[in-house]
């Protein structure tokens, strides 16, 4: 089956997508043409509000526009760049957690909170305590929940060691291992973390050892996610400046994650970013790409497409050009 474009009549990406209620919803990132120039701190990503859509069939249905559902100019701390955003549900609650630069132009990670997975979301005074970085991802896992998060360059996960701010942010020598995405627990209240963020460590294979920080073609750069399968964890994301997604599996949701493979191999445009979801018995890959834009890396479009295991529980590779 071909992939889906979700919503033709506008750019949106970075979709994290989860079922509530027996619906699919999605949270995607909304693209506009910015005033700034492609750069390599992202700058040209200027996006300043979110829409929810949903639909009960992925690749033939309705997609139902739930319309507006935050604003940056509703957030208090607010800066600028409303990144890739996710959604958790607990106890009939729904919290939108999203990156955003403060105004010393910091990326910090925020809450909104909506009685509803279609919003509106209403966003605290505050960013949560202890936050950095970008892409943040939730995973469910019995009472308690888990989020994935970081991104390298103008994600700004070089600035920081052991959760502190350096005084010189730089990216890893080759040698080195390669700086990792972050996971950490969330307190009860949803609202702020339970502990100190953890390094997410992808081992090869081969050695035992983690990716060095040069192995552009498998380690991590943005948009983490997690998805539940057969016992396993997947943590999946983005190679960056390699364009690849690619995966690691681990036996709990801290890993460490022993790298297994390519998803997608790159699509049009500079960024690729997903997310992954099981729905009335099959599997999905939610991602984006720049094809109805032209190619324009900053105004990309969603799609989905059916995803494939093998009997081992491989993810079977599919083309980033179909
Ligand atoms: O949409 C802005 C950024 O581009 C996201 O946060 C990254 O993951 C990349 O997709």
């Amino acid at each position: 089956m071909k992939p889906r474009y979700l919503i033709p009549g506008d750019y949106m990406a970075d979709p994290s997508v989860h079922v509530f209620n027996g619906r699919v919803y999605i949270y995607p990132s909304h693209d506009r043409q910015s005033e700034f120039e492609e750069n390599d701190n992202g700058d040209h990503f200027d996006m300043k509000d979110y829409h929810v859509f949903s639909t009960d069939d992925i690749m033939n249905g309705e997609i139902v526009d739930h319309g507006k559902v935050l604003d940056v100019d509703d957030i208090p701390w607010a800066g600028r760049q409303l990144w890739d955003c996710d959604v958790a549900e607990k106890d009939g609650r729904y919290y939108m957690y999203f990156p955003l630069k403060d105004q010393n132009d910091i990326f910090r990670i925020g809450v909104a909170v909506a009685d509803s997975p279609e919003g509106p979301f209403v966003p605290l005074a505050d960013p949560m305590h202890g936050s950095y970085s970008i892409d943040p991802a939730v995973l469910k896992e019995g009472d308690e929940y888990f989020m994935y998060f970081g991104g390298l360059w103008g994600g700004q996960l070089q600035r920081y060691r052991d959760n502190k701010a350096i005084e010189n942010p730089h990216l890893m020598p080759d040698e080195a291992d390669a700086l990792p995405s972050r996971v950490v627990r969330l307190a009860p209240d949803m609202l702020q973390f339970a502990e100190e963020p953890r390094p997410v460590v992808v081992l090869d294979p081969e050695t035992g050892k983690s990716l060095l920080a040069g192995d552009n073609e498998r380690r991590f750069f943005e948009a983490s996610w997690v998805h539940k399968r057969g016992g396993k964890y997947y943590f999946s994301y983005s190679t960056g400046d390699t364009h690849r997604l690619c995966y690691a599996i681990g036996d709990n949701p801290y890993g460490p994650f022993v790298y297994a493979g390519c998803i997608l191999t790159p699509v049009v445009g500079w960024t690729t970013h997903h997310s992954i979801i099981e729905y009335k018995g099959e599997w999905y890959l939610f991602y984006h790409d720049c094809v109805p834009s032209g190619g324009k890396t900053w105004l990309r479009s969603l799609k989905v497409r059916k995803l494939e295991y093998d009997e081992s529980g491989h993810i079977i590779e599919m083309s980033g050009e179909d």
